[in-house]
């Protein structure tokens, strides 16, 4: 099959320009695709990977209005962060460009009037809410109201963020505008249309039956598309934001965002291609692959080939493999929530670590469910794997050539059977890591190049060379010849994986950039080639690091859950004056005992700055008596006395704070005073 093809055009979904991006984003697309690219290219493929910001739609426009300034500044500053990103952590792009490029207008708005031209659009008008005091309509993203399923206020017009249920705008409860803060009215407007229910037939066949090797998240999420029964979908939206409308009569409207953003790969091959661009994406012997993540499925597996297909001069997808979520230590990640790790941080706090976090992404590829980043497991694997395997073996076999042969490539002598076996057992790891690749199975196949190193470390602790050193230097030249063609076959096995450490890598053994071939041979380094000097390819991350990233989430978890706490409402006013009359003092507790037989209650001797006094406070559940002592503590000095059964007087009370789960905090002082000093 694969043999059908001349080339390949691997595009990544176009990240919103709205936002850094974070580690869901590299494990959910650009890394796989950067992994397939880059084995494509090792094995001396053609191929081209096409990248670049989706800088349009509703979310930017809104993030410019909060922030006071332009959408065009949102994007600016985005794209330049999300660009450096992607270069830093090495994924590959052969152009990371933009849609707001006049390339892609030109050819997006192009393509439209094509469309529109032929037929293809149906026209609809509409009743959608109308912000009458902006003199403008209302994406839904711009209604806010009282979700109708959990009643939270805030929910958008097209999902409530608290349940997440998508929404419509009518369902909203109180509906407002998100521009004015006005009640917004309904209001008749046109749009067009794709109808994507006449290309449901052709639809079903190319899916359902032609492409049957689709994963399953992807064939099962479009077969039950395909159930419900396609609908038109409109490609125009009323917004000042995107690219206008070519069509008279079509002022203030824009593109849909979802109807431009795919041919934003179109254009960037065309920028990076001007003459040549046509061939990547018309011819029928160029195999088209897009990288995304799973909310993108129905898009580019339903509308944008429906768009090409209707367009008629274009190559249809021949694989998408989109990829589950990953959540962080159990959450789902979210950018308004900052529950991320933010490309650029990790860089702040790992640098030079780009490897680790790719390999350990790549481990826990969320393939065919969502799956879980945690930073113990991140620990493990880099201590484990990486450390304890890859850069283990890798720097013994170094050091141990160093050792014996001054760093030369020693002569491979007479093999053994056990030799043989381990050269006939890493001979298979090229054909094995191939067939996952091309079946898009990454983590497997990381598994796979890792697993070549467990081959080496095994080879040597089994064989011993440092104690054949005094009797056999024959033999542990052959070992460590062995050994070291393993080495470079690592660097070749990774290459696609991890890149940065295979660049490492070579430079300690003094090669050149080895072909997808040449892996599985034995003679990559020849006798007499002298090495590099050995350095670590990887190292220990302390168990301190780790804790200082959970400790940051733990932070960022406590600021939302206090950004989101609803706390009781407020009591009705009293004046000033009624405030006097309550006297608040501060006081020195002296001495804080049990009560005998009243579980819940502490007795304390207060230093008042008069007489002292006793004020007894259930709150014994919360405190142990010797921890209160010494400490200055609020109380109401004239609260009228209050005696308890066993003839115990409280003359006063302690303030203190009481938490929804129940938990009782003593008010306290963020200075030092006098017993009985007041407070006001
Ligand atoms: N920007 C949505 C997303 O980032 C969108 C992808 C466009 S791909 C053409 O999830
Ligand atoms: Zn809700």
């Amino acid at each position: 099959m694969e043999k059908r093809f001349k080339r390949t055009t691997v595009t990544s979904a176009l990240p919103y320009a709205n936002g850094p991006v974070h580690i869901g984003h590299l494990a959910g697309v650009y890394i796989p695709a950067d992994i397939y690219v880059r084995y494509l290219r090792l094995k001396k493929e053609d191929v081209l990977f096409i990248g670049g910001s989706d800088e349009h739609g509703v979310p930017i426009t809104i993030r410019a209005r909060k922030e006071g300034v332009t959408p065009q500044d949102v994007v600016d500053r985005y794209h330049a962060l999300i660009k450096r990103s992607f270069e830093e952590f090495g994924i590959s792009f052969d152009i990371y460009s933009r849609t707001t490029s006049p390339i892609h207008h030109r050819l997006a708005a192009d393509f439209f009037r094509k469309l529109y031209d032929k037929g293809e659009f149906i026209e609809k008008t509409s009743m959608q809410y109308y912000d009458e005091e902006a003199g403008q309509f209302l994406a839904d993203r711009y209604i806010t109201g009282e979700c109708p399923y959990c009643h939270a206020e805030g929910a958008y017009g097209d999902q409530c963020e608290k349940c997440g249920s998508s929404l419509s705008p009518t369902e909203l409860i109180n509906p407002k505008s998100a521009i004015s803060g006005s009640q917004p009215v309904m209001r008749e407007t046109k749009h067009w249309y794709l109808p994507l229910d006449k290309h449901e037939p052709w639809l079903r066949r190319w899916i359902l039956e032609e492409h049957k090797e689709w994963r399953p998240n992807v064939y099962g999420q479009c077969k039950s598309w395909l159930d419900m029964g396609l609908q038109p979908r409109a490609v125009s939206r009323d917004l000042d934001w995107g690219i206008p409308v070519p069509v008279e009569g079509a002022e203030g409207k824009v593109l849909y965002v979802w109807f431009d953003a795919p041919i934003g790969y179109i254009s960037n091959t065309k920028e990076l291609l001007p003459d040549d661009w046509e061939k990547w994406w018309k011819d029928p012997e160029t195999r088209l692959v897009h990288f995304i993540g799973k909310d993108n499925i129905v898009f580019h597996c339903i509308v944008f080939p429906a768009m090409l297909k209707a367009e008629g001069s274009y190559i249809l997808p021949d694989n998408v493999p989109a990829n589950e979520f990953l959540n962080l230590e159990g959450d789902k990640l979210s950018t308004s929530h900052n529950w991320a790790i933010w490309l650029h941080e990790y860089l702040q706090d790992f640098p030079g670590k780009q490897d680790v976090l790719r390999y350990v992404l790549t481990a826990n590829a969320p393939e065919t469910k969502d799956n879980d980043f945690t930073w113990k497991d991140f620990q493990a694997r880099n201590n484990n794997e990486l450390v304890a395997v890859y850069g283990n073996f890798v720097n013994r076999a170094l050091q141990l050539t160093k050792k014996y042969f001054d760093g030369t490539v020693p002569q491979m002598g007479e093999l053994t059977e056990y030799d043989r076996g381990i050269l006939q057992e890493f001979a298979g790891v090229k054909g094995e890591v191939e067939k996952l690749l091309d079946l898009f199975k990454f983590r497997d196949a990381q598994k796979e190049a890792m697993n070549l190193a467990r081959i080496g470390n095994k080879y040597l602790a089994d064989t011993e060379p440092w104690k054949l050193a005094k009797t056999d230097m024959g033999r542990v030249a052959t070992i460590l010849n062995i050994s070291l063609q393993l080495v470079a076959n690592l660097a070749i096995a990774f290459e696609p994986f991890l890149p940065f450490s295979s660049g490492k890598l070579r430079g300690m053994l003094k090669i050149e950039k080895l072909s997808w071939d040449s892996l599985g041979r034995t003679d990559l380094l020849p006798a007499g080639h002298r090495l590099g000097e050995p350095a670590l390819l990887f190292e220990k991350i302390a168990d301190e690091t780790i804790q200082a990233q959970l400790d940051k989430l733990l932070a960022t978890k406590k600021a939302n859950e206090a950004a989101s706490y609803k706390a009781k409402p407020v009591k009705p006013t009293v004046t000033a004056e009624t405030f006097s009359q309550i006297d608040i003092r501060v006081g020195t507790v002296l001495e804080c005992a049990p009560v005998p037989k009243m579980k819940k209650l502490l007795a304390f001797k207060i230093a008042d700055g008069l007489e002292n006094r006793t004020i007894v406070s259930g709150i014994a559940q919360h405190y142990k008596p010797e921890e209160l002592v010494g400490k200055q503590v609020l109380f109401i000095a004239n609260l009228a006395p209050r005696q308890f059964k066993n003839g115990l007087v409280s003359e006063g009370m302690i303030l203190s704070a009481e938490d929804v789960d129940g938990t009782v905090a003593v008010t306290s002082l963020l200075g030092q005073v006098k017993p009985g000093s007041e407070v006001k």
